[in-house]
């Protein structure tokens, strides 16, 4: 983990959804969580979920088309070994989270994301604008991500793009798609995602975004892989409702 502390702007993520926190890991630290899951690729160690479990645009039909064992992300990350468990729980990390969550008592849900998301060359898929928040269910839609990039983030290996500010929009059941998606095909959207931008990340840079922030990414159209560590946080206060999926494992204090 690296040494310096960082400016951390709470304004700037209450305003934006989000903030980009560089060198938040040190090299020898990425390098370390890009072994555990270069491991657990070849031979693929599950649980995971492919490509073709979410059906996006551009992934495999079925598992036995081409592509079809395509590996979209590895689950339960916080269980994959040391440098996740320490990374997932770093005081600098819990720093960065306690400015933008604004509790001292924060927790990680092992519920949904805590994975590695593989954003493989020629069989990944891109992902619409969508809201995390789908995914939980909890008292207060007050989650934040932490997507920490294992190797440099492009437009052309499948980086995220946001929209800023989004997370304070309330926007009509009708502007969603029945998975949840933005529809693209009304213009309100399409004016709406002209205002998104590209998040570039180099190795050990994470970005912190707000569950409710609009996010989208493309396809790796690179030749090598895009592997990002994204784990998910609360304040201890917001508890999962009973009997969700989001409720299923218990939360990790940080
Ligand atoms: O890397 C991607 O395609 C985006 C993934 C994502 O936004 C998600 O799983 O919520």
């Amino acid at each position: 983990m690296a040494n310096a502390m960082h400016e951390l702007l709470p304004e700037t993520f209450e305003r934006d959804g989000y903030l980009v926190v560089r060198g938040l890991v040190d090299r020898p630290g990425v390098d370390e969580m890009r072994e555990t899951v270069l491991r657990s690729l070849e031979p693929l160690q599950g649980p995971a979920e492919f490509e073709t479990d979410v059906g996006y645009p551009g992934s495999p039909a079925s598992r036995d088309a081409a592509g079809g064992h395509t590996p979209r992300r590895l689950l339960h990350a916080y269980s994959r070994g040391p440098a996740f468990r320490r990374w997932a729980t770093a005081p600098e990390l819990a720093s960065a989270l306690r400015g933008v969550i604004r509790e001292d008592r924060i927790e990680m849900s092992q519920c949904h994301h805590n994975c590695v998301m593989t954003k493989h060359p020629g069989f990944s898929s891109e992902t619409a604008w969508h809201q995390d928040i789908r995914y939980w269910s909890f008292d207060a839609p007050e989650l934040v991500s932490v997507w920490l990039a294992l190797g440099h983030e492009r437009e052309e290996n499948g980086a995220l793009r946001v929209i800023p500010g989004s997370h304070r929009l309330s926007l009509d059941r009708g502007r969603f798609d029945r998975h949840l998606f933005l529809r693209s095909e009304l213009k309100k959207n399409r004016d709406l995602i002209a205002t998104a931008t590209l998040v570039e990340l180099e190795p050990g840079d994470a970005l912190l975004f707000h569950c409710r922030l609009f996010h989208a990414a493309g396809k790796n159209v690179t030749g090598a892989v895009k592997l990002s560590a994204v784990f998910t946080y609360h304040a201890r206060s917001n508890r999962p409702i009973p009997g969700t999926r989001s409720d299923r494992y218990p939360s990790v204090p940080v």
